[in-house]
């Protein structure tokens, strides 16, 4: 999968998505990331890329012109397979696992990252395929919402994660929050692990786990519960 960041921080974009599970993945070949910089594409003199809002009011705006001319570049970089060019806004539709497995669906993912007080409009209308919004918080740049749609989708990407499994399996996906988890030591402050997960006992562990992660998500996602118990009737509900 390829990923094409427009930016005028695309050193942001490659230190953050440079590192750990997604760095490897980059380098491994199994996606692309390339930041690439609005402001090299201006045609002024002074590289500016911005420029006062028609109406008055405070504040700079992107203008059109690098922006739309660094997306015309990327369309002829990008092979031809599924594209969706997204703009990182919170006038978007919110972002949660379910638009990352969407988005998963992809063979090229365009991202245009905001600054200033905004964009002009016309550049959303003529190239932005949809807005996301990581959450109800402004934030200085679309840099990082960028960031977190680039992890959050690459790692249902085949190969990405070591352990296939492990996406499909956790916790979120499943709709519950997950359950408390324990390492060595047995003791530690006084405090003892569950003695069941001590018992080798796999039927019971797993129903243990299930049963605490009912007890969480009942108390602290409501709203996740309410879902999961529409979606699984049949759940036994002891608590
Ligand atoms: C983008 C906030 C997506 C939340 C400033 C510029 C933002 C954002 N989700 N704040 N872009």
């Amino acid at each position: 999968m390829r990923f094409d960041i427009m930016t005028l921080f695309p050193e942001l974009i490659n230190s953050v998505l440079g590192e750990s599970i997604i760095g490897r993945a980059q380098k491994s070949g199994i996606i692309s990331v390339y930041a690439h910089n609005i402001r090299d594409y201006s045609t002024n003199k002074h590289r500016k890329v911005d420029d006062t809002p028609y109406g008055g009011g405070k504040g700079m705006l992107m203008a059109t012109q690098p922006i739309y001319d660094c997306f015309r570049d990327i369309s002829k970089q990008r092979g031809d397979g599924k594209s969706k060019t997204l703009y990182m806004s919170p006038r978007g539709r919110i972002f949660d696992h379910s638009v990352a497995k969407e988005l998963a669906q992809y063979d090229n993912l365009t991202i245009l990252c905001g600054h200033y007080e905004g964009i002009d409009q016309r550049i959303i209308d003529e190239i932005v395929d949809e807005e996301i919004s990581i959450g109800d918080y402004v934030l200085t740049g679309g840099e990082l919402p960028a960031c977190i749609i680039v992890d959050a989708v690459s790692r249902l990407i085949d190969g990405v994660l070591s352990d296939q499994i492990c996406h499909e399996d956790e916790s979120i996906a499943s709709g519950l929050l997950e359950y408390p988890q324990y390492t060595r030591p047995p003791v530690f402050n006084g405090k003892e692990v569950p003695e069941v997960l001590l018992s080798g006992h796999h039927a019971n562990i797993d129903k243990w786990r299930l049963e605490k992660s009912l007890e969480l998500t009942k108390e602290r996602r409501p709203d996740l519960y309410k879902q999961y118990l529409d979606q699984h009737p049949n759940t036994k509900n002891n608590f």
